[in-house]
């Protein structure tokens, strides 16, 4: 199977992180953004990576149906747990996380466009869906181990590749300073292979 996606990409990254911990093996095409006809629009309509070609030709997108689909494949490290409120958790995880990032993504671009047109009421919109996600991340995360249920799971992988995707994006926001319990997930998070060998660069 061929993952396109870029090293930049929060999204993707999840992705990565899922096919090591999973022992998946995968190609990696990294440049699937690029030029005025995009490799990633022959694949997802929507033009938005990750998208994952699986070997029989059918693509599979977005990153929260790809991330469910490796967890089926391999029985190495399950990340989603079967029993349906366990299950439900983990995924509501997931979309809570995703939305963080998407609001995230959306600030970047905008920042990308010309000052003229940016709208400041827009953006500070979108920050405080960042900010009231890890709010509630934090307090449900307490003094648990880990984000949903007794053992790590996609929701705590999703969690980590957004949180080193605020260092990376985000240096000017203190989640470090407000949130102990989120520094204290990502510091165990970052000593894994999978997130070691994904760390995005600029
Ligand atoms: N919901 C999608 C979000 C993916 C996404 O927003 N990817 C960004 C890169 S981080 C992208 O491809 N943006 C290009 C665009 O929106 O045209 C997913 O989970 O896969």
């Amino acid at each position: 199977m061929k993952l396109l996606g870029s090293v930049t990409s929060p999204f993707v990254r999840k992705v990565r992180v899922v096919l090591l911990e999973k022992q998946v093996d995968f190609e990696w095409i990294t440049d699937a953004m690029v030029g005025a006809a995009p490799l990633i629009e022959q694949y997802n309509p929507l033009g938005k990576i990750p998208a994952l070609v699986l070997d029989d030709g059918l693509t599979l997108f977005d990153s929260q149906v790809i991330t469910e689909y490796l967890d089926t494949l391999s029985p190495v490290m399950p990340l989603i747990p079967a029993p349906p409120r366990e299950r439900a958790l983990v995924k509501r995880w997931e979309a809570m996380v995703d939305g963080v990032l998407d609001a995230g993504v959306a600030i970047v671009l905008e920042k990308r466009r010309p000052a003229h047109e940016q709208s400041e009421t827009w953006m500070t919109r979108q920050r405080g869906k960042m900010e009231r996600g890890l709010a509630q991340m934090s307090r449900e995360l307490g003094d648990h181990a880990w984000c949903t249920g007794e053992d790590l799971s996609l929701s705590d992988l999703a969690t980590g590749t957004l949180l080193f995707w605020l260092d990376f994006r985000f240096s000017d926001m203190p989640w470090r300073l407000q949130y102990p319990n989120l520094v204290r997930l990502a510091d165990r998070l970052g000593q894994r292979r999978s997130f070691q060998e994904t760390v995005p660069t600029a």
